[in-house]
């Protein structure tokens, strides 16, 4: 009886091992962007392709910013605010009022290097630019 409860529970953590090594259900990546006059304090990462992404993205500027990008192309996305998710299609990009923060889940489908701007009149050429390298 010792026996068979040894291997039970020896098939047991095979089974966990398998399903955390199996890539079925992969941790997202976690990423944080903080926005203000005139910049991304990250303007530069790197992301695994076909992996979900969470990405947070806080205004701590005075004005209204945006994050627009080619990196939501092509797959479906989450848009959360507030406690209110949106999901969809071709998400371009997200806008930000003065020292709100939004989360947006996704999964990058192309790899390569991909720029993000705040597409406001006159934001980008003041410095608001950046781009993701997608492994
Ligand atoms: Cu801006």
């Amino acid at each position: 009886m010792k026996r068979m409860i040894l291997v039970f529970s020896a098939i047991i953590l095979l089974l966990i091992i398998h399903r955390s090594s199996n890539g079925a259900d992969p941790m997202p990546q976690a990423l944080r962007v903080e926005i203000n006059e005139f910049r991304f304090t990250m303007d530069r990462f790197s992301l695994e392709g076909e992996r979900p992404v969470v990405l947070t993205l806080v205004n701590n500027g005075k004005m209204q910013h945006e994050f627009a990008s080619d990196l939501f192309a092509g797959g479906d996305a989450e848009v959360e605010l507030d406690g209110v998710i949106v999901g969809g299609k071709q998400i371009e990009e997200v806008e930000l009022a003065p020292g709100k923060s939004v989360k947006v889940t996704f999964t990058p489908q192309k790899k390569g290097k991909v720029d993000f701007i705040c597409d406001l009149p006159g934001h980008r050429e003041k410095g608001m630019i950046g781009s993701v390298s997608v492994r």
